[in-house]
């Protein structure tokens, strides 16, 4: 049987419809699954939505709907909007949906009664947007007034001694540490490793898990007078979806699903997944998430895009532009994934002409051309006599550079370098690109003698683009699909051994070899009315 291999990203919230920022982390973790189910992993590829608290309560009465009417008519938007970024989730949850409020409920039950919970009452300073609670050196003060250091709202003291339930955080500590410790690629990268070490050094309190102030959540099964911490209650979608707290059959499939590979996850999110999920976990007796990666804020004009700063563009706006790959390839090459950058629409253009439009989508369409115009639209046929004849004679250096491609390639994915991967197999179209030029095949068909020569050239030509036509599929899965199509293949994202089909060679002679409509037509910054 395949391995498992499970990738989550957060589950967001439902006071915004999606945006480049919680996007950029479905089209990651996307890219992720994809690849490791051509490379033959047993993929499940869990996203959803965070939809309890005290903001989607409060967003609900703003809109005049029940909190449950409010998070109905918002889920949509998002299967919508993952389905036009072509997001292949296997599940998508919801925290609203039974099987997920059963699930919290046996885990804090669970905890309650390995004795790691208790009440007391809370004083402190609260800021509704981040639904957190704050000590007084972490507020910061904006015009005198006491505000949220994440997002810099205006805070209220709670001074009414609200009971609430507490979760023993403050005994995880060493515990954490040690973990940290003997697990280095726990938390990438390293950065966040650091923060996250540094964070727990300086001494955990315990954690407030309830709130009695409002009833838009998953209520304690031992006090339903209070409802789960949004948080708490979001965090545990990741075992909940795989079938934690349900009946034998769910659990077994929770057993072989969980530990998950990955959690993607924002900076902004890490305390959250380094420290108190892994905690909780361990109170509970269950493995550790094999890794957290943390990525970084995509900026714009050097600002954190998000919905809140209102600097926000849809992806949909981007797609009709640039097209759908094209906005998937950007986002995760331009900027290396883990770091903060900037986008830009200039610098989109940019990496659209250069990489896609120059490069692998001209590479396309001169190779189709070619073999529809020299072999009435078939792949030509050698024999391998006269193959290695014409190699002995031309040398064949596109099959030496998609020769060292996979091992290159499959790293960058297993260190989720984007860049990289993207980098390994820009290799081969543009050493593909200059081998057009070199060859010059339309002066090989000038000649009758050099019809095998011409034969060799094109060969090689799409056989190159079959197997970038693989690689890219992780990234650009229906550009992969047309380029598949174009030589008489199918189905590229159903490959599931990619070392197997990454070999030389593999493109039968004889297939089919149609036009197709460009795959990137170039674009001018000019013809865009940019500013
Ligand atoms: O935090 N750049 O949900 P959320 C890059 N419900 N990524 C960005 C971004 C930006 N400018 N803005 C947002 C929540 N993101 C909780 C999560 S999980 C148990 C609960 C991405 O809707 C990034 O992944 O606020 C960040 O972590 C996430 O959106 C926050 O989504």
């Amino acid at each position: 049987m395949a391995t498992s291999y499970a990738v989550t990203t957060p589950i967001y919230y439902v006071n915004a419809t999606p945006h480049l920022g919680t996007a950029y982390t479905t089209v990651a973790a996307d890219a992720l699954a994809r690849f490791e189910r051509m490379d033959g992993k047993d993929v499940f590829f869990l996203t959803g939505l965070d939809e309890h608290g005290q903001k989607v309560a409060e967003s609900a009465e703003r809109n005049g709907m029940t909190p449950q009417e409010w998070c109905d008519q918002i889920a949509p938007k998002f299967q919508e909007a993952w389905r036009q970024l072509s997001i292949s989730n296997d599940d998508f949850i919801r925290t609203t949906e039974p099987r997920h409020m059963r699930g919290v409920q046996a885990f804090w039950t669970d905890l309650y009664e390995k004795g790691y919970l208790y009440k007391a009452s809370y004083e402190g300073w609260y800021c509704i947007h981040e639904e957190t609670y704050y000590t007084e050196s972490e507020v910061v003060d904006i015009d005198g007034e006491k505000c949220c250091p994440e997002c810099k709202r205006p805070l209220r003291y709670n001074s009414d001694g609200e009971e609430n339930w507490f979760f023993k955080l403050s005994e995880f500590g060493d515990k954490l540490l040690a973990y940290y410790d003997e697990h280095p690629d726990f938390v990438c990268p390293q950065t966040r490793r650091n923060e996250v070490v540094s964070f727990v050094k300086g001494g955990l309190k315990d954690l407030s898990i309830s709130r009695t102030t409002f009833d838009w959540g998953v209520p304690l099964p031992f006090d339903e007078g209070h409802v789960t911490y949004v948080w708490i209650d979001a965090l545990l979608n990741y075992i909940t979806a795989l079938g934690y707290g349900g009946n034998e059959e769910e659990m077994a499939e929770f057993n072989r699903r969980w530990p998950v590979q990955y959690h993607f996850v924002g900076k902004d999110i890490i305390r959250f997944h380094c420290v108190i999920w892994p905690a909780m976990l361990m109170a509970a007796g269950l493995p550790l998430p094999e890794k957290v990666f943390a990525h970084g804020f995509l900026l714009t004009k050097g600002e954190k895009m998000s919905k809140s700063t209102g600097n926000a563009v849809s992806p949909a706006d981007l797609i009709a532009i640039f097209g759908l790959d094209a906005y998937r390839y950007y986002f995760l090459t331009d900027v290396p994934f883990g770091n903060d950058g900037s986008i830009s629409m200039e610098r989109m253009v940019q990496v659209y002409n250069a990489d896609l439009a120059n490069t692998w989508g001209n590479l396309c369409s001169r190779a189709f051309n070619m073999a529809v115009k020299y072999f009435g639209g078939k792949v030509p046929e050698l024999s391998a006599e006269d193959y290695a004849a014409m190699e002995a004679k031309h040398g064949n250096p596109l099959k030496e550079v998609a020769e060292g491609i996979y091992a290159e390639y499959s790293q960058a994915f297993n260190n989720v370098a984007f860049t990289d991967v993207a980098a390994a197999a820009s290799k081969l179209s543009q050493r593909a690109n200059a081998y057009i030029e070199e060859m010059a095949p339309w002066n090989l068909a000038k000649d009758e003698s050099l019809g095998t020569d011409l034969a060799f050239v094109i060969y090689n030509t799409l056989e190159a683009i079959r197997l970038l036509a693989c690689y890219y599929a992780p990234f650009m899965p229906n550009t992969s699909e047309t380029a598949f199509e174009s030589i008489g293949l199918s189905g590229v994202t159903e490959i599931v051994n990619l070392e197997d089909v990454s070999a030389w060679g593999l493109l039968p002679a004889g297939n089919p070899v149609t036009k197709c409509a460009p795959l990137f037509p170039r674009l001018n910054v000019a013809d865009l009315g940019l500013e």
